[in-house]
């Protein structure tokens, strides 16, 4: 905590709120003309199997059901006085095969309807096209992004998106954590050939393709929204060498560069030489058309990410495990504390993987995500249900303050979205107890409960934080 008198360092034009992704709330799997999703068969999360169709299990397919309660939903976060919300269009709502020709008209009403909501309580949209939702049958019919044919049908899907919704809304992300395909192949890039035996020339391809069509979204929001601004969206993790010696600080350059490639690519409209080299060096030629290369000139307005923790490299391949629940590897920090997942807590990291975005590309940056997932008890207090999670608040808290030093450094922060504002179920796990937000869902992980809301102890601390605009954090 810092002195309540001191003057906040977040801009007023600092946007706050918190962030969510149709497939983990919406539910209505099969709803409103909406098709099947790869979500909707993989009820294990990112380590579990793969059904052949929606099973009961899954506890996607009912969400939080925010498909019918979005006012209510909406209404709270108001209260909060969320300024942004983040949420995603689930892609097969819109196209419930992805390559039909024409769009699901219930599907656009949805958002339309969730848009008109937001309006109505001056919360402004932040918009994530496709977030780990592609439709199933892209990935069954074209192996997902490892072929060219998704950047048409992307394309068809986008355009609707800004005919429809350009105009009233401002924030545009392309896709969700987009440098995630490299480690979870099916989950981000629909791409059905298990990873065990997708070699690194499809998957490269897969990756190409997804920047090309990052790209391309940005030119199509230029022709049909001239205010709109779009942002690529990565996974930020600062990685720190496990020892001093210089083969550790480099094993952190390389693997740094696996992630920076992204950013570098929409930011600078062109492969790094350093991917290059990689690509070459491990035998990788990709198809780049030149129409390919055009497009990748149409480079992006902000870069967003999710910050969730930091991780240390090494050169010694006995020692680099990958951390529980990690999806990007490496090796765990002896110095920091981790949630119950494994993910290490760094506050810290936020500032500098901040200035190092900064440095690198001069962009505005918007945190995304960053969050707390932790068991929480539902309690009375008062005759009213509710959890008193301290340990979520202290974890923001401490947050917050670095992106307030970050700010002071120098950084152009746009906002700050906190992952799973509401409690929903987790990617990596498809469970429902790895909450994370300030208000409680109640539903179990055997699907059990009533979906009533309850406000957490947190709720009332992000109101007062917004309120005072970060001055008493
Ligand atoms: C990010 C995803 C989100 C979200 C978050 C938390 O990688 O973009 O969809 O789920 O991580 O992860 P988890 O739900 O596994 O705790």
């Amino acid at each position: 905590m810092t002195d309540p008198n001191t003057p906040s360092p977040f801009p007023a034009s600092f946007l706050w709120g918190g962030a969510t992704a149709a497939n983990q709330i919406e539910g209505a799997h099969d709803k409103g003309g909406k098709g099947v999703s790869i979500q909707d068969v993989l009820p294990g999360g990112i380590f579990g199997p793969r059904t052949e169709g929606p099973t009961p299990e899954n506890l996607k397919l009912e969400g939080i059901d925010f498909y019918h309660r979005y006012a209510e939903d909406i209404a709270l976060f108001a209260e909060m006085g969320f300024s942004v919300f983040r949420f995603s269009i689930a892609w097969s709502r819109i196209f419930p095969n992805g390559d039909d020709e024409l769009p699901n008209e219930e599907g656009l009403a949805f958002y339309d309807r969730v848009l008109d909501e937001l309006e109505k309580h001056g919360i402004e949209p932040l918009v994530t096209i496709s977030h780990y939702e592609t439709p199933l049958a892209l990935a069954r019919k074209y192996n997902g992004w490892a072929s060219r044919e998704l950047i048409g049908f992307y394309e068809r899907y986008v355009r609707v998106l800004f005919d429809r919704y350009g105009h009233r809304v401002k924030y545009w992300l392309t896709f969700n954590e987009i440098n995630s395909v490299l480690h979870v192949p099916f989950m981000s890039g629909g791409i059905a050939t298990p990873k065990e035996e997708l070699s690194q020339q499809e998957l490269f391809q897969a990756v190409h393709h997804e920047l090309v069509a990052s790209a391309l979204a940005t030119k199509i929001a230029r022709e049909k929204a001239p205010d709109a601004k779009v942002g690529c969206m990565v996974i930020a993790m600062p990685l720190y060498p496990l020892t001093p010696h210089p083969s550790d600080a480099l094993a952190v350059m390389k693997a740094d560069h696996a992630n920076l490639m992204f950013g570098d690519v929409h930011v600078r409209g062109a492969y790094p030489g350093y991917a290059l080299r990689h690509l070459r060096e491990n035998g990788i030629e990709l198809d780049i058309t030149d129409e390919d290369r055009e497009l990748l000139t149409h480079t992006v307005d902000f870069v967003s990410f999710s910050y969730y923790m930091s991780i240390c490299e090494t050169a010694d391949p006995e020692l680099r495990k990958a951390g529980e629940g990690n999806i990007l590897g490496g090796v765990q920090n002896p110095t920091l504390e981790a949630s119950e997942w494994g993910w290490q807590i760094d506050p810290t990291g936020l500032r500098i993987v901040l200035n190092q975005f900064w440095d690198r590309w001069q962009k505005p940056l918007f945190i995304v995500e960053n969050g707390l997932g932790a068991r929480d008890e539902l309690i009375e207090v008062d005759g009213r249900p509710t959890v008193e999670d301290d340990y979520r608040i202290a974890y923001l808290n401490d947050h917050l303050v670095q992106v307030g030093e970050a700010i002071a450094d120098g950084v152009d922060v746009l906002g700050y979205t906190t992952w799973g504002c509401i409690d929903l179920v987790s990617a990596s796990t498809a469970q429902l107890s790895k909450r994370y937000g300030f208000i409680y869902v109640d539903r179990d992980d055997d699907g059990s409960g009533t979906l009533a809301r309850h406000r957490k102890k947190s709720f009332g601390w992000y109101a007062d934080v917004i309120r005072s605009q970060g001055a008493g954090l």
